[in-house]
C-alpha cells in the first residue's frame, strides 16, 4: 500500500530532474540557446530580447520542463580562463550540450580542442552529447559536413554514448527543440546516471 501510495504521489507531485551542461567556446551562443529555449518550452516565460544577450561570464542557469521530465540548464562560460571549471561540474550532470560558432572558422580548431579535452573526460563518460552547429541562419557559416570534417579525429574518443549533431540557430529557434527533445530521450534512457526527484512547483 506505501509503495502504492508513494508511487502515486511521485506520479502527481514530482518530476524527474537532469542536469545539463551548456558548453562552448565565449560568443558560440550558449546564453541564446538557454533563453530560446526557455522561451519555446516555459508557457508562462517571459524571456529577454535575444538579440540583447551578452557572453556568457561565470554562469547561468534555467530550467526546461518537457512533459514529466525537468531539465536544468547550467550554462558555463566558455573563456579560456574559465573552461578550467568546467569538469568541477562533469560528475552531477547527465548530459552535455556543446555549442559551436558556425560562422566562426578561425576558432575551430580552439573549438575542437575544448570539445576533445572535454570528451575524453572519465568524469563524462557515458553521458550524452549534443553538439549543437550555431548560427546556422548566417548564409556563409560552415556546413554540417564542414564541421564534422573539422572535428573528424575526436570520432573516436566519442565512445559509446549518444552523440548528435544538430544543425541549430538560437537566435531564430531553428533546430532547437530538435536538440532539446533529443537530449531529453537520451537522458531519459541512460540508467547509468537516474535523475533526482524535484517537487513540482
Ligand atoms: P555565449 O553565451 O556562448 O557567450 P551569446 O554567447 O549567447 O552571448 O551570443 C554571442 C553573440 O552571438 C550574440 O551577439 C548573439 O546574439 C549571437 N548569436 C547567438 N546565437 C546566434 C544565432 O543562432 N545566430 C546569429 N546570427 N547570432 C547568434 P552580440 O552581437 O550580442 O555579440
Amino acid at each position: 500500500m506505501y509503495t502504492l501510495l508513494s508511487g502515486l504521489y511521485k506520479y502527481v507531485f514530482q518530476k524527474d530532474e537532469y542536469c545539463i551542461l551548456i558548453l562552448g567556446l565565449d560568443n558560440a551562443g550558449k546564453t541564446t540557446f538557454l533563453e530560446q529555449s526557455k522561451t519555446r518550452f516555459n508557457k508562462h516565460y517571459r524571456g529577454m530580447s535575444l538579440s540583447k544577450i551578452t557572453t556568457t561570464v561565470g554562469l547561468n542557469i534555467g530550467t526546461v520542463d518537457v512533459g514529466k521530465t525537468r531539465l536544468m540548464f547550467w550554462d558555463l562560460g566558455g573563456q579560456e580562463e574559465l573552461q578550467s571549471l568546467w569538469d568541477k561540474y562533469y560528475a552531477e550532470c547527465h548530459g552535455v550540450i556543446y555549442v559551436i560558432d558556425s560562422t566562426d572558422e578561425e576558432r575551430l580548431s580552439e573549438s575542437k580542442r575544448a570539445f576533445e579535452k572535454m570528451v575524453t573526460s572519465e568524469a563524462l563518460e557515458g553521458v550524452p552529447i549534443l553538439v549543437l552547429a550555431n548560427k546556422q541562419d548566417v548564409e556563409t557559416c560552415l556546413s554540417i559536413p564542414d564541421i564534422k570534417t573539422a572535428f573528424s579525429d575526436c570520432t573516436s574518443k566519442i565512445g559509446r554514448r549518444d552523440c548528435l549533431t544538430q544543425a541549430c540557430s538560437a537566435l531564430t529557434g531553428k533546430g532547437v527543440n530538435e536538440g532539446i527533445e533529443w537530449m531529453v530521450k537520451c537522458v531519459v534512457r541512460n540508467l547509468h546516471r537516474p535523475p533526482r526527484q524535484r517537487d513540482i512547483t
